[in-house]
């Protein structure tokens, strides 16, 4: 069972050490639009997503497999990149298109947080529209938990916290210990702040405009939504496949 006083968040890639997540089960959270993009494409029957910290990886793995049944997916600061077959829209990945194959994905905040993050015991990919099964997932977890937020090249993200913080409040069923470590804290302050309105305060985040000035206002939206799916993804032998115990 959940130790929440033993449960912390690290507001983004650049806020931990690899070391620090030995024997932790992690949860990797990347709302707009890394993680949205994994669940989708593993709620349309994706075979399997290889995460890559760059553009070297991404090409050195595509370059030995067969590419019938491998796309190469991902983006650099949020734009697809010349020559991949996908970018990181989730609405990009419908089963027609990623069913049945492994994904290549390179992303410029997500996966390498994903990578980073290889050496802890569990690791788990959220997003809101998975929500409730990974506090579900949680509540099994005997483990210290850390819930990690890829943030934005360093810096935290809004959404990210806030979904942080809609966990937490999931597992704690809304009354978290006061002993709570400080990053658990902060996370389920903003979502008892900012809970009731998740849509139009991630509208108002630094990585929503960012996002809008690349005129793909319907992906936060989408990645708004919440429980539209129960899958859980986790890494298991440097793939991101379906839990399915
Ligand atoms: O940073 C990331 O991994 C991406 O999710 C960023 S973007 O939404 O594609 O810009």
């Amino acid at each position: 069972m959940a130790d929440l006083k033993k449960l912390d968040v690290f507001f983004s890639l650049n806020s931990f050490q690899e070391e620090e997540l030995r024997d932790k089960a992690v949860v990797v959270i990347d709302v707009l639009r890394a993680s949205s993009t994994i669940v989708t494409a593993l709620m349309n029957d994706a075979k399997a997503i290889i995460p890559v910290a760059d553009m070297g990886e991404a090409s050195k793995i595509a370059q030995n497999v067969d590419s019938e049944n491998y796309l190469l997916c991902g983006e650099k600061d949020g734009i697809k990149i010349e020559g991949y077959d996908l970018g990181n829209s989730p609405l990009e990945y419908t089963r027609e298109i990623v069913g049945g194959k492994k994904l290549i994905f390179n992303t410029t905040n997500g996966t390498k947080a994903i990578k980073k993050s290889i050496g802890s015991s569990n690791l788990y990919i959220a997003a809101f529209l998975n929500v409730s099964a990974i506090a579900e997932a949680l509540r099994k977890e005997t483990k210290e938990i850390v819930l990690i937020c890829a943030g934005w090249k360093g810096r935290l993200a809004f959404e990210d916290m806030l979904l942080a913080g809609n966990i937490i409040h999931l597992l704690s069923r809304g009354e978290l210990p006061e002993s709570s470590r400080d990053g658990a804290k902060v996370a389920f302050g903003l979502y008892d702040k900012y809970g009731d309105d998740i849509t139009s305060v991630i509208h108002q985040s630094n990585h929503a405009s960012r996002l809008k000035e690349l005129d793909v206002s319907s992906d936060i939206d989408y990645c708004c939504q919440i429980d539209t799916t129960d899958i859980i993804p986790r890494l298991k032998e440097g793939m991101i496949t379906l839990k399915n115990d």
